[in-house]
């Protein structure tokens, strides 16, 4: 039997499918004897798993993000691999994809399984019933004359030829929640990559710029079943790139403004700027509230720096806050801060322009990273590396707390950003969520949102950001949400 597993991935209890493991399980569907298990569900993981182990499962194959995932994974497979060596543990997922050496140095991780992984799971797990030589399985990793080694990456998988999401494997009503899109929201992942390479971004690591997708019409039909079969009102794609294809969006908008949903996808502000007004109507009237759209920084300078690529501009990111106030949706722009070489001016140039959004749409949200280097050859990355930046060389010390709060991208430990930046810009942020409460947190009542404003208004007005303890304290008594780790 094989175990597919998600460990838990935030402290916020709010569950999201677990669909990386529902597309391998996909593939495994009629082919192999398997069982999904969520460590999000899961109260205790590890007897569970155990308990699975020594009822005969063979393999174990586990989704692995950097952060909490990460840092529930390793003690976990290095407890179980310690209790039943036999037990081949096989890790996927971005971390993995992006780290396979570091990860196949630790004695529990047998197999790394890269990219897009549905064909090569099977293949591996074909060829482990054979013996059978592993060199020429695309997308695997593995330990050979005691060395990690890397075959080349697959070709991504596309998403129209690949099965459906197997919901009848998990208990689909423990993922429905409600938010701001509505009460009973559920996922999907109509597509697979992103055209661009911004050199700060992981997904350039899974794809390398391929962007394959469902069409329309099969998209509907999930989105349908999710509405008709488990009760769906509102749909989030995680799709790293949900709007790149025009046609597509207009038509899967046309085919769901019957169901009366909110949803909520990822785009790129220049793709969503060349929509025709016709394609915008669509999608405001099919239900479309809310769309995540990375902005990265309020200066042109720093986003060629990005490799953003297209023809992304900080002027583009304001018109786009302008029509998106015109359609009653509500932006939610995420911004890369700290960048080197100069992250003091990156930094105040970029809140000073979130201040400008602010006044043209005052409901955008607005998610702040500190740049977080990934292990991706671009103009960053070597500067980052030219400061003396390097990657952990072992699991163990990525599951550090310093390496953890890198991974959740509030890092203070690159060398180029000392604690005193990233604190201004947390400060910041601080100060904005309380002058600006988030529009997507349901329990924040009227009453709350004018108090934080009036407790923030001197703070905004003079900005005076540091050391916002009375505003930490109110969020504190109302258990304040961020969107971005809590998923809103
Ligand atoms: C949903 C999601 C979440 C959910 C959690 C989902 C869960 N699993 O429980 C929430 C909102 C909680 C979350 C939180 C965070 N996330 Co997140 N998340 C995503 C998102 C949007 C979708 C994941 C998904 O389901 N994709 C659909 C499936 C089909 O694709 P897939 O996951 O890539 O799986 C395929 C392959 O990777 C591979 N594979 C994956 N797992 C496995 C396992 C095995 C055994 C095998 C063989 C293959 C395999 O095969 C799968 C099928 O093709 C991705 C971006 C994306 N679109 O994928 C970001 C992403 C993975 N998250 C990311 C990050 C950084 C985070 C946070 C750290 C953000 C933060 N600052 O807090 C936290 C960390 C949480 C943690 N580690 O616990 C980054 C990772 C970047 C990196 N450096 O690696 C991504 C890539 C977003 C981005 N564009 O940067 N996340």
């Amino acid at each position: 039997m094989i175990v597919l597993y998600n460990p838990r991935s935030n402290g916020s209890g709010k569950r999201i499918l677990p669909m990386s493991l529902l597309a391998l399980g996909g593939l495994l569907e009629g082919r192999r004897d398997y069982i999904i298990v969520d460590g999000n569900i899961e109260t205790d993981p590890l007897t569970r798993l155990d308990h699975l182990a020594q009822a005969g499962a063979r393999v174990l194959g586990v989704t692995v993000m950097p952060g909490p995932q990460l840092a529930q994974a390793v003690p976990l497979c290095r407890e179980l691999k310690r209790r039943h060596p036999g037990l081949i543990i096989v890790w996927g997922g971005y971390f993995p994809t992006q780290h396979w050496d570091t990860c196949l140095r630790a004695d529990y991780v047998d197999y790394v399984v890269r990219g897009h992984g549905e064909h090569v799971f099977l293949q591996l797990l074909d060829r482990l019933d054979q013996g059978s030589a592993l060199a020429d399985v695309r997308g695997l990793a593995y330990v050979a004359q005691g060395e990690p080694c890397s075959n080349p990456l697959a070709s991504v998988p596309h998403p129209d030829s690949l099965p459906d999401f197997p919901y009848h494997r998990v208990p689909m009503d423990q993922y429905a929640r409600a938010c701001y899109l509505g009460q009973r929201t559920l996922p999907h992942h109509s597509s697979y990559g992103c055209p661009f390479f911004c050199n700060f971004c992981a997904v350039v690591n899974m794809v390398n710029g391929r962007w394959l997708a469902q069409s329309a019409e099969r998209t509907a039909n999930t989105v349908r079943l999710l509405h008709d079969r488990y009760g769906a009102d509102a749909i989030e794609f995680f799709d790293n790139n949900f709007f790149v294809s025009e046609a597509r969006t207009a038509e899967f908008a046309e085919r769901i403004m019957d169901l009366g949903l909110g949803w909520w996808g990822e785009a790129r502000i220049d793709t969503l700027l060349k929509m025709s007004q016709r394609t915008w109507q669509l999608m405001a009237a099919s239900g479309l509230k809310m769309v995540f759209l990375g902005a990265e920084s309020g200066s042109d300078e720093t986003l060629k720096r990005m490799n953003k690529g297209g023809t992304a501009s900080a002027e583009k990111t304001l018109e786009i806050v302008r029509l998106m106030r015109g359609y009653g949706m509500i932006p939610e722009l995420s911004f890369v801060m700290g960048n080197p070489p100069d992250p003091e001016a990156d930094i105040r140039h970029t809140i000073e322009f979130i201040r400008r959004v602010k006044q043209i749409h005052p409901a955008t949200e607005i998610i702040m990273y500190m740049y977080t280097p990934v292990p991706l050859a671009g103009e960053l990355y070597e500067t980052a590396k030219a400061e003396g930046f390097r990657f952990p060389a072992t699991l163990e010390e990525w599951v550090s707390p310093e390496w953890n709060t890198f991974s959740l991208r509030r890092s203070t430990t690159v060398p180029w950003l000392g604690a005193n930046l990233r604190d201004l810009t947390h400060d910041f942020e601080r100060v904005l969520n309380a002058y600006y409460p988030t529009a997507t947190d349901p329990k924040l009542t009227r009453a709350w949102r004018l108090a934080l404003r009036a407790a923030s208004a001197w703070r905004y007005h003079l900005r005076v950001y540091r050391h916002p303890l009375e505003l930490r304290a109110l969020h504190k008594l109302i258990a304040y949400q961020r969107p971005e780790t809590t998923g809103f």
